[in-house]
């Protein structure tokens, strides 16, 4: 009907499972596992799924999730009881296990079957394509950056994007990862401080004490202890609130673009954050549709195997119309793809206005100010460029 089809010379796939959408965090939490269905529903309206291997997410095992997250911790969350109240706030003084029950990371029904879904269809990602039946693979149930080995953190259980790229280096010798999430993505770059087989690069709002998780500062560029191979392998590109599309734009492609040429990565690994758009509930940013999925194309160009993982956004209309636009960028149908949402998409007034681009007055009313001033981004362009002086091979 749109005449969308399979893209020329390469495959992409789309990791999905409508159970997982089920799971709730609990009345007024601002993450929401139904957007993954808003989302769905865009991508079919459009007839995208035609134009991808469509697959039906497992749930991963307990020794795959082994494979990053400590014993003690997997077997604490698969049998912790369901609470029906979050403590931290009414009951400061209950004890939290390994940051578990508190109100970022509810103790909610069915928690343990919806970690290692979305574990699943990354991992499912990964092997994919480790074994070149995609090119591109997008899981974006997937891309939950803030978990640890032992600890929940941020509305992140299970680190699915740690588990993945563990499987991409068992293929490829050097693995990227980029993060335009609004929040740092701390849980993956500590995953591995300590090699250089990994880059990692998030793109966050940064002001410690007020805004979570309060790490990812432009000096914090991995451990500089004596023989750490992964020293100069964590970069962070610290931002203010109100960052523009256009600003946003210029700095990722300059910063990915001479990671590309110095890291040279084998495959890259993509969390798309949504909650670095405009009127997102906890996000600061006036990223638009546009802006946010020129990143993503600008890394599909690259030419590089990629996984595409979903991660923060807490506006779910916004949320759906991004990794929509997205997943017509990976299929390239982004050309054919009419900006007026079709009319036969299942809850279409939920994104009340009907075009895929509401312009800034549209989402905001009026624009948040813009804090970034060209002088710093220059710094941190700067500042990039010094430590990949540091990165050979
Ligand atoms: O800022 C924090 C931590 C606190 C303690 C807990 N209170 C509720 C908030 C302050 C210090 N947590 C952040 C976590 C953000 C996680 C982002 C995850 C991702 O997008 O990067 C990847 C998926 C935070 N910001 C806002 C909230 N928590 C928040 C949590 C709630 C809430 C409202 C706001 C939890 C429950 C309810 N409302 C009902
Ligand atoms: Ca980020
Ligand atoms: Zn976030």
């Amino acid at each position: 009907e749109f005449g969308i089809t399979r893209p020329k010379g390469y495959t992409v796939s789309y990791h999905a499972n409508p159970e997982m959408e089920k799971h709730h965090f609990g009345q007024t939490h601002p993450m929401k596992p139904w957007r993954l269905t808003l989302t769905k529903s865009l991508v079919s309206a459009y007839g995208m799924p035609f134009a991808m291997d469509n697959y039906n997410t497992r749930a991963a095992t307990y020794e795959e999730l082994n494979s990053f997250h400590a014993s003690d911790y997997l077997d604490y969350l698969a049998s912790a009881p369901a609470e029906d109240m979050p403590r931290d706030i009414d009951n400061p003084d209950k004890e939290v296990r390994f940051n578990l029950g508190g109100s970022d990371c509810p103790l909610f029904h069915g928690l343990y079957d919806y970690c290692s879904m979305s574990a699943g269809g990354s991992l499912d990602a990964a092997r994919k394509i480790c074994n070149k039946q995609s090119d591109i693979a997008i899981a974006w149930g997937g891309g939950l950056h803030h978990a640890k080995r032992s600890e929940a953190s941020g509305f992140c259980y299970i680190n699915d994007i740690v588990v993945a790229v563990l499987q991409l280096l068992r293929c490829f010798p050097r693995v990227l990862y980029i993060d335009i999430d609004v929040h740092h993505g701390d849980g993956v770059e500590e995953a591995f401080f300590s090699t250089d087989r990994v880059m990692t690069v998030s793109f966050h709002k940064y002001a410690p004490e007020i805004f979570f998780p309060g790490t990812g500062g432009l000096d914090d560029n991995g451990p500089k202890s004596e023989h750490n191979p992964g020293a100069h392998h964590a970069i962070n590109v610290p931002l203010n609130d109100g960052i523009t599309d256009e600003q946003y734009e210029h700095l990722f492609q300059t910063i990915i673009g001479k990671i590309n040429e110095v890291f040279r990565p084998s495959a890259i690994a993509l969390q798309c954050g949504a909650d670095s758009l405009a009127g997102d509930r906890l996000g600061r940013f006036n990223l638009q549709v546009q802006g946010h999925a020129a990143c993503v194309e600008f890394c599909k160009r690259l030419n590089i195997p990629m996984i595409m993982f979903g991660g923060g956004g807490y506006t779910p209309r916004n949320v759906a119309r991004a990794w929509a636009f997205e997943t017509s960028i990976a299929i390239d149908a982004h050309k054919k793809i009419d900006p007026i949402i079709p009319q036969h998409t299942p809850w279409r007034e939920r994104f009340i206005h009907d075009t895929l681009f509401p312009t800034l007055e549209q989402i905001l009313g009026e624009p948040r100010a813009n804090r970034n001033t060209q002088k710093r981004l220059q710094e941190i362009v700067q500042h990039v460029h010094e430590q990949l002086r540091f990165v050979t091979h």
